[in-house]
């Protein structure tokens, strides 16, 4: 494991060098620079589930069969490209979200040099898919499927974001609206598809399968997306920034998370109001009251 990681992160190098010298551009010093220190700041620093898995999806297609030289750095290189997605997608999100931090350290437009520049270096990094498609997979069967899935899920990704935003909008902060269903739409589009479902069919494109074939495949791990997306909001509220590198926003954003549709789901009339009056503020005593009518409620593992 510890192995297949460097050879992944060795990948990351050759990767970034291409861009960083892709002929379209004509580049100068500080334009190097910049996109260089915003790829290593926002790409490689997260728990790299998302990449490493495209490598241990093939590995299991191929019944555990060596990988050659060139499916180690294939495989790697679509793993790259979802992390790229992430990076792409949370550099956004957190502007979105009003967070603070991601991976134990600022989020990017937080950086005083950085601040809405970040926008546009999340275009950048939605760009560099298609390059890094484009360098190592032009001459593969599977290359339009590969472009066809990695922009159906985005676009799955960008509606599910649509609706966990426009769920909170101000005027209409109505918490009756959240239920588990809604809960589950939200969730299912902006996090399971290109958490879970992506990595794996990646690995199918890879070893030649036609994704129409595999739907049941695709519901369960949309399955298992939803599972992890409920996870994401529980530590939101409980999880500690030190080991989930970063500060929840969920209750002051006024989210459709889990936990508030659970928490309306078992409470009583008087706590129903508390929460009305609570959720969705950014005051830090608003906030404490909504965590601890959390702890009243037993929601806390
Ligand atoms: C995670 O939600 C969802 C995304 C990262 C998708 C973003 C999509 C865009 C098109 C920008 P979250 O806000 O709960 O994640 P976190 O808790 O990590 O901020
Ligand atoms: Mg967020
Ligand atoms: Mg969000
Ligand atoms: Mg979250």
């Amino acid at each position: 494991m510890a192995d297949l990681k460097s050879t992944f992160l060795n990948v990351y190098s050759v990767l970034k060098k291409e861009l960083l010298e892709d002929p379209a551009f004509e580049w100068s010093p500080d334009s190097r620079d910049w996109v260089d220190r915003m790829l290593d700041y926002n790409v490689p620093g997260g728990k790299l589930n998302r990449g490493l898995s495209v490598i241990d999806s093939y590995k299991y297609l191929k019944e555990g069969k060596e990988l050659t030289e060139d499916e180690i750095f294939l495989t790697s290189a679509l793993g790259w490209c979802i992390e790229w997605l992430q990076a792409y997608f949370l550099v956004l999100d957190d502007i979105m979200d009003s967070s603070h931090t991601r991976r134990g350290q600022p989020c990017w437009f937080r950086l005083p040099k950085v601040g809405l520049i970040a926008t546009n270096d999340g275009v950048l990094l939605r760009n560099h898919i298609p390059r890094i498609l484009k360098n190592h997979f032009r001459d593969k069967a599977y290359y339009v499927d590969l472009l066809d899935l990695f922009n159906e899920v985005e676009f799955q990704t960008a509606s599910g974001q649509m609706i966990d935003l426009i769920t909170t909008l101000e005027g209409e902060k109505d918490l009756s609206k959240y239920t588990l269903s809604l809960h589950r739409r939200i969730v299912q589009y902006k996090t399971a598809y290109y958490s879970f479902y992506l990595p794996v069919a990646c690995a199918l494109l890879m070893a030649g399968e036609n994704l129409d074939n595999h739907v049941d495949v695709k519901n369960i791990l949309v399955e298992m997306g939803t599972y992890f997306q409920v996870q994401d909001d529980y530590l939101d509220c409980f999880g500690a920034p030190e080991t989930i590198g970063k500060i929840g926003t969920d209750i002051e954003d006024f989210k459709c998370s889990w936990l508030v549709v659970k928490a309306l789901e078992i409470c009583n009339e008087e706590q129903k109001k508390l929460l009305h009056e609570n959720y969705g503020k950014p005051d830090p005593a608003n906030v404490a009251k909504v965590k601890a009518l959390y702890h009243e409620l037993n929601l806390q593992v």
